[in-house]
């Protein structure tokens, strides 16, 4: 534990309750919250309340006080986990990844941020330039992304509205030399509306309020490397997103029209186009029909349709292309692998946290399962494989009961029976396809389902009110969906007459983000992959990769709704360490072990240490090594043997080990300058 902090703090680790039950444990996170302890342990793994206001712990002097330092010695922080991830890269050229989680508002990506920025403040120490240009480019990043991709909600006024993964690559020297950031479904349609109470994406107002945008974003964009002509196809795309909006349409007879035709003029401009294109485009379809091309007229509403949908499409592209853009930027280069040797990544995962809203849609069905599929990956490796390898090991152990969520990971994602797949099933209908339908879809195949229930299926049930409504019981709580949009979103359609409206653009800028405007409307056959498939897959592939990588985490509790900084509402976090599991993490983690390792590795590392096994051992197995290297160390009591694994539980026992092994590998050189020097 974190030795030196008194107890008037509480403890510092959860692991060290004298008993682990919920109030000793609510007691404790109390207790730490109110005097301005933020962060405690349990075992690894921090866990973080927002303190809802400035804190004097991120500067170069608490930087200072953790680079290199063990977990244990320095009171708990996100730099000791940073630091933690990065030492475990370095010395072990492991690849590892720091998974932050929990509900919106909660303070996972000021945890990013920070971390971020504690990785940037230990490294390059011969100040290489290359290097310092890539730390800028990654900590510049952040603060364009978030002007892009955050908005303001009645859960957080600055919530991520998309999600972000960013790895960092590093040489040799553990110097950072790139990176990539993965950004998953963006909440594109926010921009056309907003739940009372909330706001656009930030960079709307960017650009409304000061006519460019904010200025250390345009700084920003610039010092990474964005050319004038990019900076100014962003406001002219932002622009023309906002006069989108006020587009109306009317009819005079059976002719549609664009009511406020002077915005045409204005759209034509900000595009590089023509005017006739520009209206074209907004009231007609090209459609073939067998071996015809045709020009087919469009309702108000389709019209009205395809408006927001070419809104929603311009931002959601423009995200993703910057997004590449700073790829461009930050990759990897000048690196040679055959030269320098592999080089390592530390993974930074910073997502959209679990969400209740008064309505929720598809976006909130997508963040929650995206929680849900984080959520998998704890039980995974924190409660399931740790328990798992003691049984493999035949370490005595008495199993722990945690809620597993696969169930309903299973719900959503299923082949065929799960909600993405019906919903799929519903888009590919011909005729006519209706949210009710897909509704339909879902109360026929999962009526029996413990965590689905709808209206149909239990009238009676208060919190669905309308027929449109289901309910999923999440790990995290109860959310009623509304199916509304359901359809429509998942298609995702954008007129191909939009994507060849951007795509003959003479802005290069522009033109270049809409490549598919190229195809004719007969060249465009094969039917894209929906926003639910695409969402799957991505959550799928983002899972197996931070799964491939040794984890850290970060786990973030929002004290109250009300952001105060002096409000620990019990009822509410009790919720969350219910949900994240953390008493569960507690128990598994106290009953377990702080580290293991496999006999042959352990005895290459600390062999020296003692003389019944220094230089080679005579027992006969490894096992019996280290048996007899742990009695002569007087750790015995401290230590299980498995069967292909030491397993050692207490952290102070590593660190005495280390010691002793420092101390011996000093003598040892001594011994031998003096050997070499004839000394001896
Ligand atoms: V969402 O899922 O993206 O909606 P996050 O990312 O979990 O959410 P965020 O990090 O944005 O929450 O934190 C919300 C707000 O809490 C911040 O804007 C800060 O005002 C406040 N916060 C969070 N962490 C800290 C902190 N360590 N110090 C001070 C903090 N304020
Ligand atoms: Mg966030």
């Amino acid at each position: 534990m974190a030795e030196h902090e008194s107890l008037e703090y509480g403890k510092a680790d959860f692991v060290l309750l004298d008993n682990v039950s919920m109030e000793e444990f609510m007691g404790n996170l109390k207790l730490r919250f109110e005097k301005g302890r933020i962060y405690s342990y349990i075992g690894e793994v921090v866990v973080s309340v927002n303190p809802y206001r400035a804190m004097n712990i991120y500067g170069r002097d608490t930087i200072e006080q953790y680079k290199g330092r063990e977990l244990y010695e320095r009171p708990p922080h996100l730099f000791a986990i940073a630091d933690a991830a990065y030492k475990a890269m370095k010395r072990r050229n492991k690849d590892t990844c720091i998974v932050i989680s929990g509900e919106s508002g909660a303070g996972k990506t000021e945890a990013s941020k920070y971390i971020m920025q504690y990785i940037a403040a230990i490294t390059n120490p011969n100040q290489r330039a290359e290097v310092e240009r890539v730390k800028n480019m990654l900590l510049k990043s952040n603060c364009v992304l978030e002007a892009f991709g955050n908005a303001k909600t009645n859960r957080n006024d600055n919530s991520s509205r998309f999600g972000k993964y960013m790895d960092i690559n590093f040489d040799f020297k553990g110097d950072p030399i790139g990176g990539h950031i993965s950004n998953y479904l963006l909440e594109k349609s926010r921009v056309i509306f907003q739940q009372s109470g909330e706001r656009s994406f930030h960079s709307f107002y960017q650009v409304n309020m000061l006519v460019c945008l904010h200025m250390s974003v345009a700084d920003a964009m610039k010092v990474i490397g964005f050319t004038g002509d990019e900076v100014q196809t962003v406001y002219k795309i932002l622009a023309t997103i906002l006069h989108l909006g006020n587009l109306t349409f009317g009819v005079d007879g059976d002719v549609t029209l664009i009511e406020n035709p002077k915005l045409v003029s204005i759209l034509r401009e900000l595009l590089s186009t023509k005017e006739e294109n520009v209206e074209k485009a907004m009231l007609y379809r090209t459609v073939a029909t067998g071996r015809d091309v045709i020009e087919k007229q469009h309702t108000i509403q389709e019209a009205s349709y395809g408006r927001d949908a070419l809104a929603k499409a311009m931002y959601e592209r423009l995200f993703c292309w910057i997004v590449g853009r700073i790829n461009d930027i930050i990759e990897v280069r000048n690196y040679d692998a055959r030269v320098h040797g592999k080089n390592t990544v530390i993974g930074v995962l910073d997502i959209y946290g679990f969400e209740i809203f008064q309505n929720n849609s598809f976006e909130q069905f997508c963040i929650n399962y995206c929680n849900e599929k984080l959520q998998q990956l704890f039980i995974q490796l924190v409660l399931k494989q740790e328990q798992e390898e003691y049984q493999r090991e035949g370490i005595p152990w008495k199993h722990i009961d945690y809620f597993n969520n696969q169930i309903i990971v299973d719900l959503v994602e299923q082949q065929h029976k799960g909600i993405f797949s019906v919903l799929d099933e519903a888009c590919m209908n011909v005729g006519k396809v209706t949210d009710e339908v897909f509704l339909q879809g879902l109360n026929g195949k999962l009526a029996k389902h413990a965590h689905y229930t709808s209206r149909k299926l239990s009238p009676t049930d208060k919190s669905l009110e309308f027929d449109r409504d289901f309910r999923i019981r999440h790990y995290a709580g109860d959310v009623v969906y509304s199916v509304v949009g359901f359809i429509d979103k998942n298609k995702d359609t954008l007129f191909q007459d939009f994507k060849r409206l951007l795509y003959n653009s003479a802005n290069p800028v522009l033109k270049a983000m809409w490549p598919e405007g190229k195809l004719s409307i007969t060249e465009v056959t094969k039917r894209p992959l929906t926003a639910a498939t695409l969402f799957k897959n991505s959550m799928i592939s983002l899972v197996e990769n931070l799964a491939s990588k040794e984890p850290y985490y970060v786990r973030c509790i929002k004290p109250n709704d009300v952001k105060s900084p002096l409000l620990f509402e019990q009822e509410r976090c009790r919720h969350q360490v219910e949900y994240l599991g953390l008493l569960e993490n507690v128990r598994v983690r106290r009953a377990g072990f702080a580290y293991r390792q496999t006999y042959p590795r352990f005895l290459q590392r600390y062999k020296m240490i003692s003389e019944f096994t220094w230089p080679n051992h005579d027992l006969p197995s490894d096992k019996d090594a280290v048996k007899r290297l742990m009695q002569g160390c007087g750790f015995d009591h401290d230590v299980a043997y498995g069967k292909t694994k030491v397993f050692i539980r207490t952290p102070r026992t590593l660190f005495s080990l280390e010691e002793q092994r420092a101390e011996m590998v000093q003598r040892i050189v001594l011994f031998l300058q003096k050997v070499w020097r004839g000394t001896i």
